[in-house]
């Protein structure tokens, strides 16, 4: 298989950042970058002789500043984010059925609303980016940024839960250590969703009490920029 597949990991939010490049042209696409990283992404790339085209954001992060503004200013890649994430500073806002093409590849998007209104999966080759609505043994929290549990459950169980089982599932974000999973292993043991009907989900996930990410007040507005700093202009901005 001619591809190149890196994870990357931020230990402050215990973010997962994905590169997918098309060897044959050098195209490169990030998925939920992390501003503190954009040095080592760079690196990578000029180590392999990519060239960035694209900086998909599954969701309005509320835990982590994107990198996607810098990356744009420094790369010209252009940004896509889901049509309801409100971001305007996205180049492309993406929704049912939007591809991103890289070289020979595509990404579709598939709308999995309910940790946030505006979150997208992605979905490339056998390989789910899903962000914080499906994660590993879990799922997103519900309870800020316009949360809505039914949504979640009907985005897991209708959009992703009816895909193969051998898909694998790469979150947005784990706290254990683990790095993927597939729909299968989600669908049979994940503990929120394998047996669990729609109104005991909203039950579980109404319960939780979790308190709120350390970065909240700064994330969610600079994220809404793409995470351009305060007073600052993209030159590169649609
Ligand atoms: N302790 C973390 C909490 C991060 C957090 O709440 N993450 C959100 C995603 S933005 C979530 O849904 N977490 C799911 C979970 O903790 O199970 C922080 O302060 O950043
Ligand atoms: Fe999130």
């Amino acid at each position: 298989m001619n591809i190149v597949f890196r994870q990357f990991f931020d230990e402050e939010s215990c973010t997962l950042t994905y590169l997918l490049a098309d060897p044959l042209n050098g195209e490169a696409v990030l998925i939920d970058t992390v501003r503190e990283h954009v040095g080592r992404y760079q690196v990578l790339l000029e180590e392999m002789n990519l060239r960035l085209a694209w900086l998909l954001e599954t969701h309005v992060h509320a835990d982590h500043v994107t990198g996607a503004s810098a990356l744009r200013e420094l790369t010209g890649a252009k940004t896509v984010t889901g049509e309801r994430a409100g971001a305007s500073c996205a180049d492309v806002k993406a929704n049912d059925g939007t591809t991103v093409v890289f070289g020979n590849e595509v990404i579709r998007v598939i709308p999995t609303p309910g940790h946030t209104p505006g979150c997208v999966t992605y979905r490339w080759r056998d390989r789910l980016f899903t962000g914080d609505a499906l994660l590993i043994g879990g799922c997103g929290r519900t309870d800020f940024q316009g949360g809505d549990p039914g949504a979640l459950y009907d985005s897991i169980t209708r959009r992703l839960f009816t895909l193969h089982d051998e898909m694998l599932v790469y979150p947005g974000h784990n706290y254990e250590g683990k790095r993927v999973s597939s729909i299968g292993q989600e669908r049979t043991t994940n503990p929120r969703l394998a047996g669990k009907s729609r109104e005991e989900f909203i039950e579980i996930m109404n319960k939780l009490t979790l308190p709120p990410p350390r970065r909240i007040g700064e994330a969610v507005p600079a994220n809404l920029r793409c995470g351009r700093k305060e007073g600052t202009i993209d030159v590169h901005a649609a």
